[in-house]
């Protein structure tokens, strides 16, 4: 009978044990498939372009510019929705631009309403932006309530202090802001900013190139996020500290630069960088010595020559500024910029 109950104690204890790592919030989940969460993940946005309208505010110089408001189309609703303005030859239009990425190649839908008058961001520059962010959910129906897709906003952002770099924020921003161009502002007798002709959009990204798994404060794991943005300003980097900012070493002119050395995420086509000058692995825009001959860029730009004259190496073989041909198109673009 003692033996029976020893056993009995150490079943229920067992049984308590289980039951408790169930609930165990430190309990590790494999991760979800990046392939088959962008499948959900596309097929909530593509509901919400199809059912969702936009209102936007057109009111130059004021701060409330470019403001969109979306509202779900009611039943028998005859308003316009975001998916009928797809690939429009007017604003607002509706564009896609596919990302090779975790192995998959994403969509991202993006809408511009504007394009802006300046100069655009490459996607390792920094951006001063107005946004709001919302998430998108797929709520499950009840017995009481149908299914749905709600729309939660987590944020909103209408005078921005500072800039976000494109290379740390998620991969969606970088992705898209690229599209768009900053315009112009004034500053007004108070101190304040006014800002005109900027690049306003909305963008709708995939959770694997937003917060995925980890979510980040309110947003929940694996949610679709919704960006509309105004882009006030950049701010160029230069992050190989060669004195080239980055997008001058963006050598096909495409304002993207990528670091494909981490085959997890980029094992894609092209493989060979096409802003990877030496081919060694590092792009230009995080490579000291672009060409490979052992010296750096910074050097060769900054040489003085006998004369006292700010030359290049004659090795490297670059001539001035009178557009010469030269062994580096990169430098060339750099000299070009600053020979005018
Ligand atoms: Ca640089
Ligand atoms: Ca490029
Ligand atoms: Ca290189
Ligand atoms: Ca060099």
């Amino acid at each position: 009978m003692n033996k029976f109950k020893y056993y009995f104690i150490v079943l229920v204890t067992t049984i308590s044990f289980f039951s408790c790592s169930k609930d165990n919030p430190a309990e590790i989940v494999p991760l979800r498939e990046y392939s088959i969460q962008y499948t959900t993940d596309i097929a909530t946005i593509e509901e919400y372009l199809k059912s969702y309208y936009i209102t936007v505010t057109n009111r130059p110089g004021f701060n409330d510019d470019q403001d969109v408001v979306f509202t779900k189309i009611p039943t028998g609703g005859n308003q316009r929705s975001m998916w009928s303005y797809l690939n429009a030859t007017s604003f607002p239009k509706l564009l896609s631009r596919d990302v090779n990425f975790h192995g998959i190649t994403y969509k991202i839908y993006y809408l511009v309403l504007r394009e802006g008058t300046g100069e655009k961001p490459s996607n390792v520059d920094g951006v001063l932006a107005a946004y709001r962010g919302d998430y998108l959910t797929q709520v499950a129906a009840t017995t009481t309530t149908a299914a749905e897709l709600r729309v939660t906003q987590f944020e909103e952002s209408k005078f921005p202090q500072s800039f976000f770099s494109l290379l740390n924020t998620i991969t969606g921003w970088g992705e898209i802001f690229p599209q768009f161009r900053k315009g112009t502002y004034t500053t007004n007798a108070d101190g304040t900013i006014s800002y005109s002709n900027f690049g306003a959009g909305v963008m709708f990204l995939p959770s694997g190139l937003a917060y995925f798994a980890s979510g980040s404060g309110s947003i929940p794991s694996y949610s679709p996020l919704v960006f509309s943005f105004k882009l006030y300003e950049i701010q160029r980097a230069d992050q190989d500290g060669d004195g080239i900012p980055s997008y001058l070493e963006d050598l096909n002119g495409d304002g993207y630069m990528y670091d494909f050395r981490n085959k997890v995420s980029y094992p894609i086509t092209p493989t060979v960088n096409p802003d990877d000058t030496d081919g060694d692995g590092f792009p230009n825009h995080l490579d000291v010595d672009d060409d490979g001959d052992n010296f750096t860029t910074r050097l060769e730009l900054t040489y003085k020559d006998s004369n006292g004259l700010n030359q290049l190496y004659t090795f490297d073989n670059i001539p001035d500024c009178s557009g010469n041909t030269t062994n580096s198109q990169r430098i060339k673009k750099h000299l070009d910029k600053n020979c005018k």
